[in-house]
């Protein structure tokens, strides 16, 4: 079979990068010879799938959107000239799926018998939806699609046997074929094929001006699955099941070789939550120091007592970057929200990150939640103060289909989901008892200017220290505009 992946991106999660970076490009560690560099996250989606296929014996091209050269067009007519069996379009979320419809109606029309098959979260959890409504789309996978690749590699003719697809009929009907498990050993899955793809990422934070924190090859590691926990604002659990599955520590590590011969300097973990298994992470730290390896890396995780201990473990081994998800300084908040976090123990992990050296601690916060007062807005502005984070992110509760907050407000009559199941609604535009949208946006940029100015005089010498690292691949411009610019529905600021 000959197949086609393709990555599908929102224009806001990726940009190409300064021209200060290009210049310094050439001292740094990157493979000589490839010139496309984008700072963004690198579609491991498509990269697994195309390692399940290859090694199956079967062609593959890998195509990623933020390519420089990209468009939708020249795609096509590479299609036309490839004729591939299947294009398979991956996204994540709602974001890309106007681009996705427009991607796949030119493709349907210029390869009628190619099969088009979407997968990725957004797809897994509308499939019905998209099967309904989007002729262009012959085959959704829902949730991981490397046993249902497999599957489809096999062959088109008895779709209706394989487990984890909807697909439409040839008399039209939607047909969902019962869930599929999930993959129990992942160590059994290929490494990602990185390579084919012909771009270096690079490593930046998701700010409104992008800051690249690691001028060296960059990429990213997925090692587990799933997260146990069921924050209402979140998909995790609904796509890949609250059962967290996680690779070995030696299988990691084997993985964190082969980046290290193919000449890698940094990656992200981008598991849901990477901490949640402190042996593990241990492990995997103290094989990372034993086999002399000196990447910089980056890994999410929840704020809890458990995972006090590792960080002396994290910084020893090169970790740089860790990013809790906080949320919120209001107790009430975060019950509300189901986290099952205590502010205490958020207050006592940032310390623990902090006196362990981790160089950025970057707090995840989420303003305007149903019920929310201006008071709790404030108590959580003082409490990213009050707490030793030198990055943030202040993002407005969005209902996303899947999620139990969007069921709360479809039960509630606030969205129609036969109607809007393919939008996200923030939740300060339809609950009545939120925050409304311009007071709330005015309050957050607001106290997110103050909660700069705070952080730089409360620790001058920490702000320089990051500004300067910035500074390493960012003009003073860009700096003065990160520090001063304040996005209407999400604040990213950094001190
Ligand atoms: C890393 C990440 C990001 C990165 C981007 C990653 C990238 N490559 O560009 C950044 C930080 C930029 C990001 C941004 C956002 N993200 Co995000 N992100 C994630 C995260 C943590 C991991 C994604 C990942 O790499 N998974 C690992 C790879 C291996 O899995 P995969 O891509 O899903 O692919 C597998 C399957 O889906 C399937 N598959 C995928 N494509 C295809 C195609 C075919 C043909 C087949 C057969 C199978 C298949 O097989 C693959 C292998 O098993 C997920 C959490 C999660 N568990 O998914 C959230 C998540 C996807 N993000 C989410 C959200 C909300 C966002 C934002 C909107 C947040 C915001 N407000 O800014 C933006 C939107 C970005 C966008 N472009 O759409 C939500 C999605 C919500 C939804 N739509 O329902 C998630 C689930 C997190 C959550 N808490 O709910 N994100």
């Amino acid at each position: 079979m000959r197949a086609s992946l393709i990555f599908v991106r929102d224009r806001r999660f990726f940009s190409p990068p300064s021209s200060k970076f290009l210049r310094r490009r050439q001292k740094s560690g990157y493979p000589q010879g490839n010139e496309h560099y984008v700072l963004g996250e690198p579609p491991l989606g498509i990269m697994y799938l195309s390692s399940v296929l290859k090694e199956m014996g079967h062609d593959v091209s890998l195509t990623d959107q933020c390519h420089p050269e990209y468009s939708d067009d020249g795609f096509v007519d590479s299609l036309t000239r490839e004729r591939p069996d299947m294009v398979g379009i991956s996204f994540l979320s709602n974001m890309c799926y106007p681009a996705a419809r427009n991607l796949s109606r030119k493709i349907k029309a210029a390869l009628p018998t190619a099969k088009i098959v979407y997968g990725g979260v957004f797809p897994s959890i509308n499939a019905r939806q998209i099967v309904a409504a989007e002729e262009s789309v012959d085959i959704v996978a829902r949730g991981e699609g490397e046993g249902i690749i497999r599957d489809l590699a096999e062959g088109f003719d008895r779709l209706i046997d394989i487990p984890g697809i909807t697909f439409r009929s040839r008399t039209g009907e939607v047909v969902e074929t019962p869930e599929r498990e999930g993959i129990q050993d992942l160590d059994s899955i290929p490494f990602p094929d990185r390579e084919a793809i012909g771009i270096n990422y690079v490593a930046s934070l998701p700010l409104d001006v992008p800051a690249v924190i690691w001028d060296r090859a960059y990429t990213s590691i997925v090692s587990s699955r799933g997260c146990p926990f069921g924050c209402t604002y979140c998909n995790c659990p609904t796509f890949s099941g609250r059962k967290c599955r996680a690779r070995s520590a030696g299988n990691v590590l084997q993985e964190l070789e082969e980046l290290d011969r193919k000449g890698y300097g940094a990656f992200t973990f981008v598991d849901d939550n990477f901490l949640l298994d402190p042996e593990r992470v241990t492990e995997i730290c103290n094989g990372m120091v034993a086999r002399g390896h000196d990447f910089r890396w980056a890994c999410e995780g929840r704020a809890e007592p458990k995972v006090n201990g590792v960080f002396e473990k994290l910084s020893t081994a090169g970790c740089d970057l860790v990013m809790f998800g906080i949320e919120s300084g209001s107790q009430r908040v975060l019950n509300g929200m189901n986290k099952k976090t205590k502010i205490h123990d958020i207050e006592q992990a940032v310390s623990h990150a902090k006196k362990a050296g981790i160089g950025i601690i970057h707090g995840f916060f989420i303003v305007g939640s149903p019920g929310e007062t201006v008071e709790e807005v404030e108590q959580t502005f003082a409490f990213a103060e009050r707490i030793d984070i030198n990055s943030f992110n202040f993002n407005s509760l969005t209902a996303f289909r899947g999620t139990p907050l969007w069921r709360d407000a479809v039960d509630r009559g606030l969205i129609d989901e036969e109607k809007d199941w393919d939008k996200m609604f923030p939740v300060h535009s339809i609950h009545p008892d939120s925050i409304d949208s311009r007071t709330l946006f005015a309050l957050r940029s607001q106290l997110v200017r103050r909660l700069l100015r705070r952080k730089v005089i409360r620790n001058p010498g920490e702000a320089a220290k990051v500004f300067h690292r910035f500074l390493q691949c960012m003009s003073l411009k860009d700096l003065y505009l990160l520090l001063t610019s304040s996005k209407s529905d999400s604040s990213t600021q950094r001190v």
